[in-house]
């Protein structure tokens, strides 16, 4: 229609020639995007390929009722199922058995031969190392994408799927004649290629984010992105290579199955072969294992399959994988590198770990510069020595791992390892238990294991400092204000109200901690200073020393004082404490850094001996002669009634669990029920849980209002 004939058009013959003209647009769009990515053959610029879109996009602006879900322009946001719903795969999706080696791949070829009577030909393709994915097309038009998830239910991720460039919306007409089903699911590989990881990694790590370990973890991540603009600049990719019914379509083999995914619009991996015999196979795997490296996408092996889809059927499936396909897995690729030096890492939990430093090699894909040698005896084992040459692989494809030295390259006066005398966080000296592998730090000051001895201390079941949760723990050894756990009880409230918080608000403002929490904080830090001996044993986090055993230690020795005399043989005498137990109770005690911080807890006020029963172990009897009730939950200081009534009695006071006249005072915490209400009948005076911290705090009675 020339512009002449549109100043006279209806509104219909208008929107009819717009429809005419949306139509061929998308046609030419998808045979281009088909040329560019199925057969990476492009034939215009991506200018040119740029201003067909434009013009579809004014025109779908122009008409709304012309877009269709299959148009070009709707590949973002243009899905309105929900994303990782669960997804029943209309055929199940089998994994691969295995081959480890070429034996184990010609004695798969063997298997065949034997059930078959010979060896037919055999469809050979690269293995690709990425997420598997099952597409689902209704009348060639794409209606849903999911996750392989455990072979019979996926995750829907249709509108993630729909951003990847080389997914067609809809399936070529020239393939459509082959179809024999209105639904086809057809399945493959999404994967990242290596250049969008190593890009995708360098910019992770210029925002202070964790990287990906390997394009194939990539891959799966961006697969399971909430927005699919997210995954879009991904730059995912895919290979198809199944069908999920082999009846839906007419095609008699996987190789001509390759081709008509191909004819449809898919891209389909070029590195396949029809192989005619097992000598071929093999070729075609070391060929394949040589030009790995150079390939720009993740390879893990060569998947061979039995040709013929009739004889697929006749070998039929295992519990888990087909008969008729087998995975050669390329065996772990192996280099050589300097082991410049061997390093120790102080876990959170004290273990030592020595951890290879290496001349950095590229090992299966990605660089390796250090790797984990577990423990001493891993590293005598493998008698590996400074200064070696190594041989490094990767585990299954992740893990770097040393394997050896090569000894003909040893230089002169290498000697073996030892583990460093002294912990090289905190300098304390390294302990190592007899049988046992592991070598550790147990000071209270190493920093390596700051936050979780701190964290351990706060805990419900040790000291219960209700409130101090990790993050405000965090940010008080990120201040430095806290580095042991005597270090918590030199905190004020003033102090605590102003404690950066670390981020900032809206306005640009550093969030502080604000004096709620802080003053909640004080009185939890306070209130925790009477908890019975047991728990200070617990707190310290002495290894073997859990909340039982800790209970069975102070029943016989009630005061730290008393712990701190007892030689190993007495501690073993305990029940329920072996020699092992009391070694390690023993060593912790005589550890110069621990003597000093349990000293400091004792002069910070928190009671390192438990009462004997109604002596006040130099409390002050303040309370003598006064009988108390306390009814309802003590929220702001965390701790239980029972407690609060030790610590009451540790003071001379009688705790009761009725109120009647001679009630001297009832201590109301929150949800006070009944006694609250006789309390105020008798008028017997009430104290809210403040003076009763109050009373514990300076050890003056309760002035009756
Ligand atoms: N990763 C691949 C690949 C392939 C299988 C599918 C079902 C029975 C045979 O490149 N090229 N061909 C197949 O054919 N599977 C592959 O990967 C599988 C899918 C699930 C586990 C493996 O990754």
């Amino acid at each position: 229609m020339t512009n002449q004939d549109k100043l006279f058009a209806t509104d219909e013959e208008l929107l009819e020639e717009a429809g005419r003209r949306a139509e061929a647009l998308r046609r030419e769009i998808e045979h281009h995007t088909y040329l560019y990515y199925a057969l990476d053959k492009p034939e215009i610029s991506d200018a040119a390929f740029d201003s067909l879109m434009r013009e579809l996009r004014q025109l779908e602006a122009q008409y709304p009722q012309l877009v269709t879900a299959s148009s070009p322009t709707q590949r973002v946001g243009g899905y309105v199922g929900e994303q990782f719903a669960p997804v029943a795969h209309a055929q199940r999706m089998y994994s691969l058995d295995n081959a480890m080696d070429l034996e184990e791949l010609a004695a798969w070829m063997g298997r065949i031969r034997e059930d078959l009577g010979y060896l037919p030909e055999l469809d050979c393709e690269l293995k690709i190392d990425g997420s598997s994915i099952a597409l689902t097309y209704d009348d060639g038009v794409l209606v849903r994408a999911a996750t392989r998830g455990d072979g019979v239910t996926g995750e829907d991720v249709t509108a993630n799927m729909r951003t990847v460039r080389d997914v067609p919306l809809r399936l070529r007409q020239e393939a459509l004649g082959a179809i024999a089903a209105p639904s086809l699911e057809l399945r493959g590989e999404v994967y990242m290629p290596k250049a969008s990881f190593e890009r995708l990694n360098a910019i992770a790590e210029a925002n202070g984010k964790a990287p990906f370990a390997n394009p194939r973890n990539a891959a799966a991540g961006s697969l399971r992105q909430k927005d699919p603009k997210v995954t879009e600049k991904r730059d995912l990719a895919t290979f198809l290579y199944a069908i999920g019914d082999d009846g839906a379509l007419n095609v008699e083999g996987q190789f001509q199955l390759l081709e008509w995914l191909r004819e449809a619009g898919f891209h389909v991996n070029p590195d396949v072969m029809l192989a005619k015999s097992a000598n071929e196979v093999l070729e075609f795997c070391q060929k394949v294992q040589e030009k790995r490296g150079s390939l720009p996408y993740d390879i893990d092996g060569v998947v061979v399959k039995v040709n013929s889809f009739a004889l697929q059927r006749q070998l039929g499936f295992t519990a888990r994988a087909p008969r008729w396909a087998i995975a050669f897995k390329f065996p772990p690729e192996e280099k050589t590198t300097l082991l410049s030096d061997i390093t120790v890492q102080v876990g959170r939990t004290g273990v030592l770990t020595p951890v290879a430093e290496l001349e950095p090699v590229a090992v299966a894909g990605s660089t390796v510069a250090r790797a984990t040698l577990h423990n001493l005896d891993e590293v005598h084992r493998k008698d590996v020595r400074v200064g070696d040459t190594v041989i490094v692989r990767k585990a299954g494809d992740v893990i770097p791992e040393v394997l050896g030295p090569v000894l003909s390259l040893r230089p002169e006066g290498a000697e073996p390892w030892q583990m460093p005398a002294t912990c090289p966080s905190c300098g304390s000296p390294v302990i190592h238990e007899e049988g046992e592998v592991a070598y550790r730090c147990i000071s209270l000051e190493c920093p390596a294991q700051q936050q979780e001895r701190l964290a351990h201390w706060v805990s419900r079941g040790a000291m219960d400092v209700d409130g101090m949760g990790d993050e405000i723990i965090g940010r008080l050894v990120e201040t430095g204000r806290v580095s042991d756990v005597a270090d918590f009880y030199t905190l004020s409230a003033d102090e605590l109200e102003l404690l950066d918080m670390g981020r900032v608000s809206k306005d640009g403002k550093p969030i502080r901690l604000g004096r709620k929490m802080a003053e909640k904080l004080a009185l939890a830090l306070e209130a925790s200073k009477g908890r019975p001996l047991a728990r200070v044993l617990f707190g310290l986090g002495i290894r073997h020393v859990g909340k039982t055993t800790a209970e069975q230690i102070t029943a016989t020795f009630p005061s730290m004082e008393a712990l701190q005399a007892a030689s190993e043989e007495e501690l073993a005498q305990v029940e329920g404490v072996g020699p092992i137990v009391a070694h390690s109770i023993y060593l912790f005690l005589r550890t110069p850094a621990n003597g000093e911080v349990i000293e400091r807890l004792g002069r910070a006020g928190v009671s390192l001996a438990d009462a004997a029963p109604g002596e006040g172990e130099g409390l002050p009897q303040c309370l003598a002669g006064m009988t108390f009730v306390l009814t309802g939950s003590l929220v702001q200081s965390g701790m239980t009634r029972d407690e609060a009534g030790e610590a009451l009695k540790a003071r001379g006071a009688k705790v009761s669990g009725s109120v009647s006249k001679k009630t001297s005072f009832v201590v109301a915490g929150e949800a006070a029920g009944s006694k609250y209400d006789k309390a105020v009948a008798l008028g017997v005076p009430v104290l809210d849980e403040a003076a009763l911290l109050r009373i514990l705090e300076t050890n003056e009675p309760p002035v009756v209002a």
